[in-house]
C-alpha cells in the first residue's frame, strides 16, 4: 500500500479562561494534524500538540518529511522513522520536529489499524483494556483561594477518580504546602495525589527544600520538579526525597529515555506519543522501562494513550482532564470522545486509533 499524499494543518482552540502552571500562562492548544493517504484509498490521521509550532512543524513537512513519506510502503513504519529522522538530524532531535514525526507515525499506525480493520492495541497484543486514571487539576488561577482549590479537587472525587494532579512549584513553599495539605486534609489518605512542578524550580537545593515540606502529605509522584535539562538535578532530588520522580513529556526518542534512567533521574516515564516520536517510539520507550520493571505514565492525549497502555505490562496511569477544568479543550473537536467511569479508562474498539473529528468544530478552529 503506497502513501499517495500528506496532508498538514494545523488548529488553535482558545481557553474560556487562561490558566497557569509554574512556568506559563496557558490561552489556548494549538495542534497539527496530518492526514496520510493510500493509493487503496485507506488514510490515517495523527494530531501532535504544538505550544505555537504548528506553522513550523507544516513548514518542516512540507521541505523534509513529505518527500521522504511520497511513494513509500505505508507499512514500513520503522524504516519511515529512521528515514524522517535521519533526513532532519541538523534541524531536528526533539522539540517541534519530532512532535510533526510523532504526529506522522501516529497517522501511519492509525492506518494500519484501519487497513486492517483493528484497533491499535490488537495489532500489539492486549495486556488489559481497563486503565486507571489521574484527573489533571489544580492550575494556578487568578484569584483563587486555597477553599476554591479543595473545592475543584472534590468535584474530581465525586465523580469517582482516586487521584488528581495539582501544579506545584509557582508560589513560595509555604503556599504550595497550604494548597496540597489542604486537599490531603480534606479528602484522606483513600486518594492519591500527584504533584507537577512543571520544571518550576530552579536548581536542586530549591526543589528539595519545597518538597521537604510536601513529604509530609505523601504525593505519589513529584513531576518534573527542575528544567527537563537538569538530569543531575533530577537525580539529586530523587536521591534527597522520599517523593519518586516523574518526568518525560518533553523528552522525545529512545536514546533520551535511556538517558533519563542510566542517570536515575526519574523513577516513572511520561512518554508523550505526540512528543517522543509517536507510537512507534513510544513503544521501544515503554519496552525498555518494562525490562527494567519502571512504571510508564504516559502524558496527555489519553486518545493514543489508552490504546498503547493497554498493549505494555507496565503502565500504571493514563492522565485525563476532566471537561470543566476548562485546561484541555481537544474534546471539544472529538464526536467520540473517551469518557472514564469511576476513574478508570478504556480504549475504543474501533479500527486504528478510532477518533472520530467533528468536521464543523474543526474548520472552526483551523489556522492553517
Ligand atoms: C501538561 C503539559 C502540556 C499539556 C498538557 C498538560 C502538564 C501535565 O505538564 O503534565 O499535565
Ligand atoms: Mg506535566
Amino acid at each position: 500500500m503506497k502513501i499517495v499524499n500528506v496532508q498538514a494543518q494545523a488548529i488553535s482552540i482558545p481557553l474560556p479562561t487562561p490558566v497557569a502552571d509554574a512556568v506559563r500562562l496557558i490561552t489556548h492548544r494549538d495542534h497539527l494534524f496530518v492526514n496520510v493517504d493510500t493509493d487503496e484509498g485507506i488514510s490515517g490521521m495523527g494530531f501532535a500538540l504544538g505550544y505555537d509550532s504548528s506553522l513550523a512543524m507544516i513548514s518542516l513537512i512540507d521541505t523534509i518529511y513529505r518527500p521522504v513519506l511520497v511513494g513509500a510502503d505505508a507499512f514500513a513504519t520503522e524504516h519511515l522513522w529512521a528515514e524522517m529522522y535521519r533526513q532532519s538530524i541538523q534541524a531536528g532531535r526533539r522539540g517541534a520536529a519530532l512532535r510533526a514525526i510523532s504526529a506522522i507515525d501516529l497517522a501511519l499506525w492509525d492506518l494500519r489499524g484501519k487497513a486492517l480493520g483493528r484497533p491499535v492495541m490488537e495489532l500489539l497484543g492486549v495486556h488489559q483494556k481497563r486503565l486507571r486514571c489521574y484527573a489533571t487539576g489544580g492550575y494556578y488561577r487568578e484569584g483563587q483561594t486555597v477553599e476554591d482549590l479543595v473545592k475543584e479537587a472534590g468535584a474530581v472525587f465525586e465523580q469517582g477518580f482516586t487521584a488528581i494532579k495539582l501544579k506545584v512549584g509557582k508560589l513560595s513553599a509555604a503556599e504550595d504546602a497550604a494548597r496540597v495539605g489542604a486537599v490531603r486534609k480534606a479528602f484522606g489518605d483513600s486518594v492519591d495525589i500527584l504533584l507537577d512542578a512543571n520544571g518550576g524550580w530552579s536548581s536542586a537545593p530549591e526543589a528539595i527544600r519545597a518538597l521537604r515540606r510536601l513529604e509530609e502529605f505523601n504525593p505519589y509522584w513529584i513531576e518534573e520538579p527542575v528544567r527537563a535539562d537538569n538530569l543531575a538535578a533530577m537525580a539529586r532530588i530523587a536521591e534527597a526525597t522520599t517523593i519518586p520522580v516523574a518526568t518525560g513529556e518533553l523528552e522525545a526518542t529512545r536514546w533520551a529515555f535511556a538517558e533519563l534512567v542510566e542517570r536515575r533521574a526519574a523513577a516513572i516515564l511520561q512518554p508523550d506519543a505526540t512528543v517522543c516520536g509517536g507510537a512507534s517510539e513510544w513503544l521501544k520507550i515503554a519496552h525498555y522501562a518494562a525490562a527494567l520493571d519502571i512504571p510508564v505514565a504516559p502524558h496527555y492525549h489519553w486518545d493514543y494513550h489508552t490504546q498503547l497502555c493497554a498493549a505494555i505490562p507496565n503502565a500504571i496511569f493514563i492522565e485525563y482532564f476532566l471537561a470543566s477544568s476548562g485546561v484541555k479543550m481537544f474534546d471539544s473537536i472529538v464526536a467520540n470522545p473517551l469518557r472514564p467511569r469511576d476513574g478508570w479508562i478504556e480504549p475504543r474498539n474501533l479500527p486504528g486509533f478510532g477518533i472520530e473529528l467533528i468536521e464543523e468544530e474543526f474548520a472552526r478552529y483551523r489556522i492553517a
